[in-house]
């Protein structure tokens, strides 16, 4: 027996966009091999070199098409007012009208493909199913390892189970007509000509972020753009931690922390359960309780290296996909930041013939892999159980080259709310725009956050109030700080695991802390940073709190702040105004 609603919506989108023939996905083996087999057959995907990189492929995208667009982003509520400031609105009308014609007829000559897909872990309270309909056969293979694709989900549905709808022509590819549009109420995402990660892989920001945090405002639980990891210490205990960044600052880095030698023969361990989206319930015993919807990594390739992140490396080497990065002549990827000396001929990631001279990088800086989560060699035992983790901080995070030390810890969740609200970031490639440049992201949901920002703060000081004191502790980290040199203070990575030991201590009520004017800062020596060979003035400046910067950045939130009128909850200005008094 089928799904009637489904079936009418399929035959709805069908009349409309007029595919030559239909695929109901099940996600099976035969299935992936077949759709791979038409993309290598159609030159859209590459198969890398069978031993090194089995069942793999590499796929270029369009070169105007090849990160988010903010621009094109749309939340299409009835009123504009659910929107609020940081969004784009269109009326959800005049939105459906605007694209009828871009879809009219958009998959002729094409395979519609039906994707049901399931986000959390089977059997999970808080798991939900999604269905995109798309024309596009990498948009599928990338689902199938991002998401619980077919089986699962259908089995979720059943036949009368709600769903979330994700409609997705990859039509001409043309930006001025590129839509990445939003319909809160009628839980549907359409999203015409572009067929790049988050615009295009419906499940991930649009599903799982935008619409979920409506869901989650209306159902009282949390979507947010966080890791999930879990620390172990040399006793065994474990801390739960969610962290914030914004895109391309360090999530999946920190979600796969190797500990250095000294810290994993003391028995430390860093197990990742997700590394980029959260959802967070209260349980039964009043935690809150957080699950990763996804079930892949589509994680950014520059950077990413045998050194900076085994694990990630591990989890793409097989069963993978890559995105605009380079080829070299044997089958094999590269990029920048891959490790060491750059090969002597590649093909770009648009195609083209590449040597080191050549002026412009090898992959693009937004590069990316899609890699079953499974496979990542410290992917958590814990990582698809229903209930979820218990979380005991969350941390909030971006990249800053002044102002914000290595790590402060927040007074209690109202202030911690503050802290998130109030964050900013230097841009980066991860969507279209100037990198570099500074900007409010407040918890790293700027472009995720599918209604109203100060109403989603609301949200945030509500679910505190529900929770009180078992809710987590929140803390604010920067691997980012730089010298007058342009060099960073810290050394990231698998160092940053000093850090998460200073908070699961100040989790369990111990760690040594001094008290400054933003909040709780460790003391140089508790980071147990000496064999770091960071010089003593080094190690000052990573936790220097500079009044003079911290009064130019107060003045700078409260105008934030107030720039949401009527709305902006008084909370969050009692808490700015408290700290200004605090430097004063
Ligand atoms: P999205 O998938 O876009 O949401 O990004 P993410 O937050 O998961 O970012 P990711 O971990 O992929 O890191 C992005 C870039 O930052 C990569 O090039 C990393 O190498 C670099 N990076 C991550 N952690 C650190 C760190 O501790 N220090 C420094 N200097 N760079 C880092
Ligand atoms: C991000 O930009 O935060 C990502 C990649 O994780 S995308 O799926 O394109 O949103
Ligand atoms: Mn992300």
């Amino acid at each position: 027996m089928g799904h009637a609603t489904l079936e009418a919506w399929v035959d709805e989108v069908v009349r409309l966009t007029l595919p030559d023939a239909i695929e109901w996905c099940n996600g099976s083996d035969e299935e992936s091999a077949r759709i791979n087999g038409r993309l290598v057959s159609t030159g859209s995907f590459i198969p890398l070199n069978a031993e090194k990189h089995p069942n793999s492929y590499l796929a270029r995208s369009g070169p105007n098409d090849v990160a988010r667009v903010e621009d094109r982003t749309f939340i299409c509520s009835r009123d504009a007012e659910d929107a609020g400031p940081t969004n784009n609105w269109r009326a959800p009308a005049a939105m459906h009208e605007t694209l009828r014609p871009l879809l009219a007829g958009a998959m002729r000559g094409k395979t519609m493909y039906v994707v049901p897909y399931l986000l959390g872990p089977p059997g999970s309270p808080m798991a939900k199913v999604g269905v995109e309909l798309t024309d596009s056969p990498y948009v599928v293979a990338n689902l199938r390892i991002m998401t619980r694709m077919g089986e699962p989900a259908l089995a979720a549905l059943g036949e009368t189970g709600a769903f979330s709808r994700g409609l997705h022509a990859v039509a001409s590819l043309d930006p001025q007509n590129r839509y990445i549009s939003h319909f809160p109420e009628e839980n549907l995402v359409v999203s015409v000509n572009s067929n790049y990660g988050g615009n295009a892989l419906l499940s991930k920001k649009c599903f799982a972020l935008r619409l979920a945090s409506v869901l989650a405002r209306d159902e009282g639980w949390l979507a947010e753009h966080m890791l999930i990891l879990c620390l172990t210490d040399p006793q065994g205990r474990k801390t739960y931690m969610t962290a914030a960044f914004p895109s391309a600052c360090g999530k999946t880095n920190l979600a796969m922390l190797i500990p250095p030698p000294r810290y994993r023969d003391a028995g430390w361990k860093v197990e990742t359960i997700g590394d980029d989206i959260a959802w967070l319930k209260f349980g039964a015993d009043g935690r809150l309780y957080a699950v990763n919807p996804e079930a892949g990594f589509f994680g950014v390739a520059p950077g990413t290296s045998y050194r900076t992140n085994p694990n990630a490396m591990f989890a793409c080497s097989t069963n993978s996909i890559f995105t605009n990065v380079a080829l070299r002549p044997d089958g094999t990827v590269w990029w920048e930041g891959y490790g060491g000396a750059p090969p002597d001929q590649l093909i770009d990631w648009r195609g083209r013939p590449w040597t080191p001279d050549s002026k412009t990088t090898a992959a693009h800086p937004n590069g990316r892999f899609t890699a079953p989560a499974r496979q990542c060699p410290c992917i958590s035992p814990e990582w698809d159980r229903p209930e979820g983790v218990p979380i005991s901080a969350m941390i909030f995070g971006g990249r800053r080259a002044s102002v914000m030390p290595l790590v402060y810890q927040s007074w209690n969740w109202q202030h911690g709310t503050y802290v998130g609200a109030t964050m900013t970031s230097e841009r980066t490639a991860a969507a279209a725009g100037t990198v570099g440049e500074l900007r409010r992201d407040p918890m790293a949901m700027l472009p995720f956050c599918g209604y109203h920002m100060a109403d989603y703060w609301r949200h945030w000081l509500e679910m505190g109030r529900r929770g009180g004191d078992l809710m987590p502790r929140v803390f604010h980290v920067n691997w980012f700080r730089k010298d007058a040199a342009g060099k960073f203070f810290w050394p990231g990575f698998g160092e940053s695991i000093r850090v998460l030991i200073w908070i699961a201590e100040r989790c369990r009520g111990s760690g040594p802390a001094v008290e400054s004017p933003i909040g709780w800062i460790p003391t140089v020596a508790s980071l147990d940073a000496a064999d770091l060979g960071l010089a003593q003035a080094a190690a000052d400046a990573l936790l220097r709190i500079d009044r003079d910067e911290w009064r130019a950045e107060v003045a700078a939130r409260e105008t934030y702040l107030k720039s949401f009128g009527d709305k902006v909850p008084p909370e969050l200005l009692a808490e700015n105004a408290a700290l200004a008094s605090r430097l004063a």
